[in-house]
Order: structure tokens, then sequence, then C-alpha cells
């Protein structure tokens, strides 16, 4: 069976490389539409299923449409996507606007892809970091349960969005303090040699609305209505993979071994961790081996001493893309396996 599928929001980071991951897991498309909005109607687009011409996103265009996935933002996703749904269509939603609703399944392929079948017609793809986050928690839970997360983010600019990943790009060699943040320009500058920590506005006791996904998100993906998450995310002048800091607290006892064996062996996760290691690369993740390709590394695994309990804690440190497996991956996989 081919699909007709509709990427919305088609020539931002996240839809551009939708587009690609598509014809990398060989998604079966039989018809393309490339919906934008209509600054960028009239477009014309190469694909490998053909030239396409880009159309102004509207309640319309999803007729006949099989599958939908969305890579626009919030407003856009609630005024479009319900429309799509009652004209047949699956959305694979990117945005968080529908995240936590009842009746959403939110999707992580390797956590819970069983989740997929409950869905409405609307299936949520998780925030950036807790899917980069939660890839390798997951097989240590299964091992150990996680109990709680003390996480600290470090947050590519492609996060900010396609203006701040291109202003950073052309100020990362001219470092300087930027003016407040009201543009890209100055986003960029005062990132360049910077670090922001604030990423979304607060959104309780002091953490933002970034900082609780990873709590709110991760309780509902891993079905872990208990799970206590300590977040803290940093805005830093890296272009396109997230880092995370990440210490879990257990159930069960796990020792580093455990944790690595693990790790090694986990569904989406590429274990670099030899401190030891002649080439940097081998030593640790980093943000720009982790670029552009879709598996989260995951090193400096070691026990968390500085919990009371011997071997009931665990830090290690992972990277991964925040445009592909943070985002238009994990969404072609959820809309692959719709395909199965
Ligand atoms: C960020 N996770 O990194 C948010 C949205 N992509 O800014």
């Amino acid at each position: 069976k081919q699909y007709t599928v509709a990427i919305v929001g088609a020539t931002g980071a996240v839809g551009t490389q939708m587009l690609q991951c598509l014809e990398e897991q060989e998604f079966p498309v039989g018809e393309l539409k490339l919906l934008a909005s209509p600054r960028s109607a009239g477009k014309k687009v190469e694909t490998p299923w053909g030239e396409v011409v880009i159309e102004a996103a509207a309640p319309e265009c999803f007729d006949g449409v099989d599958i939908v996935l969305g890579a626009a933002e919030d407003d856009v996703a609630k005024a479009l996507y319900p429309e799509a749904v009652h004209r047949g269509a699956v959305v694979v939603d990117n945005s968080h606007a529908f995240r936590l609703d009842e009746g959403v399944p939110l999707v992580v392929p390797e956590i819970n892809a069983g989740d997929i079948a409950s869905h409405h017609g609307i299936i949520a793809n998780p925030n950036c970091a807790t899917i980069i986050g939660l890839v390798p928690t997951w097989p240590l839970h299964q091992l150990a349960g996680v109990k709680r997360m003390i996480v600290s983010t470090y947050q590519a600019a492609s996060g900010a969005g396609m203006p701040g990943m291109l202003e950073l790009e052309a100020q990362i060699g001219a470092m300087g303090r930027g003016e407040e943040m009201p543009t890209p320009r100055a986003f960029a500058a005062q990132l360049a040699s910077n670090l922001i920590p604030q990423i979304g506005g607060e959104k309780f006791e002091g953490f933002t609305s970034e900082e609780m996904k990873l709590q709110n998100e991760g309780r509902k993906i891993m079905h872990l209505p208990e799970l206590r998450v300590n977040c803290t995310c940093v805005r830093v002048p890296v272009l396109r993979s997230h880092s995370e800091s990440i210490t879990l607290e257990f159930e069960r006892d796990i020792t580093p071994e455990q944790a690595r064996e693990a790790l090694a062996a986990a569904p989406g996760v590429k274990l670099v961790d030899d401190l030891e290691a002649e080439s940097a690369h081998d030593r640790w993740p980093m943000p720009l081996d982790t670029s552009d390709q879709d598996l989260i590394y995951v090193g400096r695994v070691r026990r968390d001493i500085s919990n009371p309990e011997a071997l009931r804690g665990i830090t290690f440190w992972c990277c991964g893309d925040q445009i592909r497996k943070g985002a238009a991956t994990n969404a072609v996989q959820i809309a692959k396996l719709l395909t199965e």
C-alpha cells in the first residue's frame, strides 16, 4: 500500500528533515503534499517523489491525506490537526499542543510503541530533550526501576528554530556580548560566547515550561505516574545536538557495569564510554559527533557517589541530534509503525 503524506511546516528545520527521513526510512509515499505558511506557497521543491509545489496550509489541504507529519507550532497544530483527523488523516504532531491530552499517545518507539494503537487520530511526538534523555534512561529503568531523575540539559540553538541556528552560525566567530535578545541576531550574538539558563517561560515553582516537560512527558511515555524529575535547561552555543547530564535514582541495585551492558544493547543507543581511548571521539559523546545522525550517544557512565544507597544511583552523559531523533526521525518512525 502507498500513502498520501502531508508535511505541515515543510520549510522549517524539522519539516525539511522530515522529508529527508521519509526517504531514508523508505516510507511508502504514494503522493506527497508540502504545506507551509502563505509566504512559502508556490515555491517548488524537488523531492524523491517528484517536484512538489508548496501550498498554504488550510483544512481542505487534508482531503485524501492518509498521514500528516506536523512540524508546525502549537497554534497551527490546534487549528489544523483536528480538521485533518476529521478528513480521515492520522497526524503525528511534533508540537506541544496535544502531548499531555488524554487519548493522545505520546510515543518514543524504543519505549512505548504499543501506545500507538490507542490513538484517536493524533499521536504526539515528545519534546526533543525528552526523547534524547529517555532513550538511554529506559533500558536502565527496565533493569532497576527509575524513581527520580536529576537532569541538566545543554540545548542547541536549533531548538530555537532556524533563525536562531542560522544567526548562531553567522555569529560564532564574532564573539561578543549581544544585547537583549528580541531578534535572532541579538539572540545569536548573546549565545555565541555565552550560556542562557532559561528555555521557555516560568511554569512551576521557578521551573520553566521546557524543564517541566521531562517530568510531565516522561511520566506518560514510561507509564510512571510517580516519576520525579528535577531538570535545568540551558541554551548553549552548539548548532543542532542537545546534550544532557542525567543522574537516576533506582528502586533496585544496579552497578555501572550492568548499566553499560544494558546501554550497549539498547535500541537507539550508541555507548561511547572509554576515558582511556586514544581518540576523543571514542572517549565521550560530543554534540558535533552526534549531529546529523539518529543514535543517542551515551558515556561518562558511573555510580552516583552522592546517593546514600551505594548501588541505587547512576550518572551518565548523552548527546543526540535535536532535529533528527529529537524531532523528525522519531515522528517518521511513528508514522512507519502506523503503516506496519
Ligand atoms: C528547544 N525543545 O530546544 C525546545 C523546542 N525545540 O528550544
